[in-house]
């Protein structure tokens, strides 16, 4: 009898090891010697309230950072969620995750660096390994934030996302060029980036300049349905330097849009003392404003020229800061906004999409 009690307790206690419903997810990093594994869980992934329509319940673990373990040069990503006893669940449970490094900026803005981001349509993403690495350093943190959702009609607890960053050690010949990511974003300079659609056609831009010169060697985008492109042009020489476009799917739904490999041709020289516009055009058929329909980025990886020093990230600038308190979580909302310090969050707002936005791992192959 003592025993089966016995039994009973050491099983309970056994479970009580397992993930369980309402326990605080987590961010860690696991280094592989080829790919260092992010894995935030464990997260309850309910049956969201209302599945008829258009229904977005955000699920937000905790923003996460990570101390990269080892100098390498990242090249490329996968991902996938995993449920409690690791069997894979379907990825679209990702709305979107951004992985973004504090202790350096931007390209075209003195925020923090982007360093990738992805979309529940994007899948992994990957460069030519031999070709290009972004330099991360022992001992950087990369803050990880991560929106899930649930469109499988099913509950999963304890699920766990897991992020794989490929990359190759330093000390070796390859790869043969340091790369970094870079986005231009029509909400630029800080704050959510999205926007409300008005009903025809419209377009969205944003202008600035780049920090160090260099060359675009790719560019990607991401837009929303009923874009019908996307511009980057140098607005000193009055030249385009890259459009993208939608790529639509048999049923004339969004699928992905076009990439620039603009290193096939050593990319396209960028000076500090040029000013760049991103412009995003859309034509809403549907006769009303969308809330929140309309977004535009351009992003992709940069190559500087020889002997330019990426200038050091000040984070006493107040754009820095406003940046990081809205990627943080603290703040939400868009930049008109948060500019004069409103947007605070309280834990009502903590729930809904705050912080949508994408780089360049958006951005599909054109098949
Ligand atoms: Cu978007």
């Amino acid at each position: 009898m003592n025993g089966l009690r016995q039994f009973a307790t050491v099983a309970l206690l056994a479970g009580i090891t397992q993930p369980l419903a309402g326990q605080e997810a987590t961010t860690r990093l696991e280094d592989t010697g080829t790919e260092f594994i992010i894995e935030v869980g464990p997260v309850d992934i309910p049956v969201p309230m209302e599945m008829a329509g258009h229904d977005h319940a955000g699920i937000f673990p905790p923003i996460g950072t990570v101390t990269v373990p080892t100098d390498g040069y990242l090249y490329g990503f996968d991902y996938e969620v995993v449920d409690a006893q690791g069997n894979e669940l379907p990825s679209n449970i990702v709305h979107h995750f951004n992985i973004i490094d504090p202790d350096n900026r931007e390209l075209f803005l003195p925020i923090s660096r982007r360093i990738m981001a992805a979309g529940s349509e994007t899948g992994g993403q990957s460069m030519p390994w031999l070709l290009f690495g972004l330099p991360v350093t022992r001992g950087q943190q990369m803050v990880v934030s991560v929106m899930l959702h649930n469109p499988t009609g099913e509950e999963h607890l304890g699920a766990a996302l897991r992020i794989r960053l490929k990359y190759t050690k330093t000390g070796r010949p390859w790869p043969f060029f340091s790369v970094y990511p870079y986005q231009v974003d029509v909400a630029f300079p800080a704050g959510d980036k999205g926007f409300d659609l008005p009903p025809g056609v419209s377009s969205k831009w944003y202008e600035t300049s780049p920090a160090v010169a260099g060359r675009l060697m790719v560019m990607g985008s991401h837009f929303h349905e009923l874009a019908t492109k996307i511009v980057f042009e140098d607005v000193t020489e009055n030249k385009v330097l890259w459009e993208g476009f939608p790529v639509e799917d048999e049923d004339g739904e969004l699928a992905g849009v076009t990439i620039g490999r603009l290193y096939r041709k050593f990319g396209v020289k960028i000076v500090p003392e040029h000013t760049y516009r991103v412009t995003v055009f859309y034509d809403n058929t549907t006769g009303e404003t969308i809330p929140d329909g309309g977004m535009g980025v351009v992003a992709g990886v940069f190559m500087p020229s020889r002997g330019q020093d990426w200038p050091t990230t000040d984070k006493s600038d107040p754009l820095y800061i406003l940046d990081r308190n809205h990627y943080m979580r603290v703040v939400r909302g868009r930049y008109d906004l948060i500019k004069d310090g409103g947007g605070a969050v309280s834990e009502t707002t903590m729930k809904m999409d705050a912080d949508h936005e994408h780089t360049a791992a958006t951005a599909h192959e054109n098949r």
